[in-house]
């Protein structure tokens, strides 16, 4: 990895064991947003699962699902409260009429299956209704191109410039945990709690602090 300036301190304190949850909540740019800001995400990727045809891209997705995967501190986070976020962040009780957009929750393990089944039962007895939500087997994850990740910072100027000074390379970016909070802070996912906390560690200038407090302070 190469680093045109020094690392966000929040990069340089990244974990060095992380667990993986991947989802499906739709257009994948907002759960990207929705996730990557909270305590204890390490990285956000966005990408193309569930499906069966080879290499697929945005625009021949072929029967794929847009999801969301990320990687999490253990001990910060359990996966069982990733399973809650990912309850309250969508309506589970109706399907959605295309693949593209369906929502998914996906297993890795066993142990993540048999997860997801009792937060899938307990979430249908809270609700008093059968959940649409489909829980499927993660085969593979196919990383979405570069444009689609972060999105919400990528189409920022004056803070996507930033990032890209310390990351040139747009893998790097993407695996930046400073880059998934800033994301989520210009979606307006972030409180000014949580921003006065960690303003200091997303390796941004005095200006780019200053851009990002109007998403933050509205
Ligand atoms: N073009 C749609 C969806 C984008 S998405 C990555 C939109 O602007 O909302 O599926």
């Amino acid at each position: 990895m190469m680093n045109a300036s020094p690392l966000p301190p929040l990069d340089a304190a990244a974990p060095a064991r992380t667990e993986t949850a991947t989802f499906a909540l739709g257009c994948f740019w907002c759960p990207d947003a929705q996730f990557g800001i909270l305590p204890g995400v390490v990285r956000t990727r966005v990408g193309y699962a569930g499906g069966t045809t080879e290499n697929p891209t945005y625009h021949d997705l072929g029967d794929h699902t847009e999801c969301v995967q990320i990687d999490y501190d253990p001990a910060t986070l359990t996966f069982d409260q990733v399973l809650d976020r990912i309850w309250i962040s969508h309506n589970p009780c109706v399907r959605t009429e295309y693949k593209q957009y369906r929502n998914a929750i996906f297993y890795a393990t066993e142990a993540q299956k048999q997860a997801i089944e009792a937060s899938r039962m307990r979430t249908e007895q809270k609700l008093g209704k059968p959940v649409k939500t489909a829980i499927l087997p993660l085969t593979r994850f196919h990383i979405a191109e570069d444009y689609h990740q972060k999105y919400e910072l990528r189409c920022t100027e004056g803070l996507i410039e930033e990032f890209k000074a310390i990351y040139p390379d747009p893998k790097d970016l993407c695996r930046s945990t400073a880059a998934a909070r800033v994301n989520g802070y210009i979606a307006g996912k972030g409180t000014r709690e949580q921003f006065k906390a960690e303003a200091g560690l997303l390796g941004l200038s005095a200006d780019g602090l200053k851009r990002l407090e109007i998403y933050v302070f509205k």
